[in-house]
């Protein structure tokens, strides 16, 4: 798969993909980073890439012709592909928008940017917008960085196993378990006893329970759709009968069935 992205400030774009995992995976050749500085389609040779917005007003407006000759540079003919434009009135971005992504040959994303862009690009150059949450940002570079990060490390070989990503909160509907490491105990801080065990069936258990509770205190929206097991609906009616009869759900280690 291969990304392109269109921007006035490619560096912006290419530096957070030449660390760790991600510059490993270019240089492996799992994905495409293709980033097109917009000033080189521009026409003129000041390179300008925006303009006074007519009928007046605060503000520049990034210019539709630039932007389109870029994508028509960039688009690999005859392949599947999507090209979207950031913006903060977009399809918002979840892990389900990017597994649509990551299934693609080719995305292409143009960075919007200053105080808009021109209402056509909109209409007839991107196919879609996207938008990486309800906050504004000051350009769409920070976005592209984002979507490209979450589309790519679902990409076979990216991620070290298909498990590591299989069984992180989202993908399986529910926040992740808590995770320990040495030392067994920090400053009086013990790590649970159940996961020192041995004991397979109990620590799976265990960090399935600890996922549960976890999502039901603090992301409860996501049990709506996540897929559940009769014990896992068992555990979490004990938790409501816990919680309207009074009790606090701390976490601890002393529920398993
Ligand atoms: Cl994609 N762009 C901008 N400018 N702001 C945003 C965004 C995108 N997503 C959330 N806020």
């Amino acid at each position: 798969m291969r990304f392109d992205v269109i921007t006035l400030f490619p560096d912006m774009v290419r530096a957070p993909f030449r660390y760790s995992l991600m510059a490993r995976a270019i240089d492996a050749g799992l994905f495409g980073l293709q980033v097109h500085d917009l000033r080189q389609f521009a026409a003129d040779r000041h390179r300008v890439c925006d303009d006074y917005p007519f009928g007046g007003g605060e503000g520049m407006v990034l210019k539709v012709d630039p932007i389109a000759r870029a994508i028509a540079a960039a688009a690999q003919r005859g392949v599947r592909k999507q090209v979207l434009l950031t913006s903060p009135g977009g399809r918002r971005l979840d892990q389900a928008f990017a597994r649509e992504l990551a299934q693609l040959d080719q995305v292409l994303i143009v960075c919007g940017h200053y105080e808009g862009v021109d209402e056509r690009v909109r209409q007839h150059i991107v196919d879609g917008e996207v938008s990486i949450g309800d906050y504004v940002l000051t350009g769409g570079e920070l976005a592209a960085c984002v979507i490209i990060d979450v589309v790519a490390r679902l990409l076979p070989g990216v991620v070290g196993s298909r498990a590591s990503v299989d069984n992180e909160s989202f993908e399986n509907g529910l926040l992740d378990h808590p995770q320990y490491t040495r030392p067994r105990v920090f400053d009086g801080l013990a790590v649970p006893e159940v996961l020192l065990s041995g004991d397979h069936g109990r620590i799976a258990r265990w960090r399935r329970q600890e996922a549960l509770r976890r999502t039901w205190r603090d992301r409860p929206d996501l049990l709506e759709n996540a897929p559940l097991s009769e014990e896992d609906r068992r555990f979490l009616g004990a938790l409501d009968v816990r919680r309207d009869s009074g009790f606090e759900a701390g976490s601890s280690d002393e529920h398993e069935s």
